[in-house]
């Protein structure tokens, strides 16, 4: 790892089994999105830790009990519940501030001030921090969320850090992202309708965290919006979206429609 970094104490150790389990698809798609600009691995892995060290910081504070007091994730007792609610905490900061190191490593380069910059933006207040407070906020509510509006949230909350990851690659190549840009928006909703049919038909084994939370907190979703078979048929739609805009890239970017395609057949 870059710079300093503390392997032992329970700190380091909490930092350790946040950061495990995951399906890494936000690191996959940095990866990706780097080889389809002709990037080395050894250059992408970084921007890929440090896009699955916000990622893991954003779920051990969102299963927070002051945000959705979960105590399953990936399979396993969440933080506060292994350890304590500081701990939780100061797992989540200290990941945060992680991510924004290793994207300073040498091996990053001229690109690493756009990558700093664009994920503090996806990151935060304009990015996945707003769509979580947008979530926080309708639970509250005196009118229930209209379709656009779960859009919006989600295109914080989720869509912000699968955008990024996307375009990671062309910002590390100084290429044009915008077609990755157009594939990562469609993506990112055609996974957060899929997180929601989880939610409804998923098992909690295969899942690794709690379902049938947002029925049962009488959420809005996409699922009660549209209704269970409408949802899989505007997932399925999206995929398709963002496969086509892929075209630039030709059959390159297979791995990315793969990519896609595993998005909604997933039982996790
Ligand atoms: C600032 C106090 C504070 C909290 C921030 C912003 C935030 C907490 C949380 C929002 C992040 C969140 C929970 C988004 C939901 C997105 C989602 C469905 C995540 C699960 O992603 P997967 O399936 O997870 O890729 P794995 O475990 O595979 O990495």
């Amino acid at each position: 790892m870059h710079g300093a970094v503390r392997k032992d104490g329970a700190l380091a150790d909490a930092m350790r089994y946040a950061t495990q389990g995951g399906k890494g698809m936000r690191g996959f798609l940095v990866m990706e999105s780097a080889r389809l600009h002709g990037i080395d691995d050894a250059i992408s892995v970084w921007p890929a830790a440090a896009i699955e060290a916000i990622h893991a910081y954003s779920l051990v504070h969102d299963d927070l009990p002051c945000m959705d007091d979960d105590d399953l994730r990936r399979g396993l007792p969440t933080i506060h519940r292994k350890w304590d609610e500081a701990t939780a905490v100061l797992v989540g900061d200290a990941l945060q501030a992680l991510a924004f190191e290793l994207l300073t490593h040498d091996a990053v380069g001229d690109a690493r001030v756009a990558l700093v910059s664009s994920l503090a933006q996806a990151a935060g207040q304009v990015g996945m921090v707003h769509g979580q407070a947008l979530d926080i906020a309708a639970e509250t509510a005196a009118t229930p969320l209209e379709l656009d509006d779960i859009i919006t949230l989600q295109e914080g909350k989720t869509g912000a850090l699968i955008c990024w990851s996307a375009e990671a690659g062309a910002l590390l190549a100084g290429a044009d992202p915008t077609p990755l840009h157009d594939y990562a928006t469609a993506l990112g909703l055609a996974f957060q309708i899929a997180d929601d049919i989880l939610d409804v038909e998923g098992d909690v084994q295969a899942v690794g965290k709690a379902v049938g939370k947002d029925a049962g907190a009488g959420k809005a979703t996409f699922v009660s919006m549209l209704g269970l078979q409408a949802a899989k048929t505007r997932a399925a739609a999206l995929v398709d979206d963002a496969c086509d805009a892929l075209a630039p890239y030709g059959q390159a970017a297979d791995t990315l429609r793969d990519a896609a395609r595993f998005v909604i057949q997933r039982d996790r």
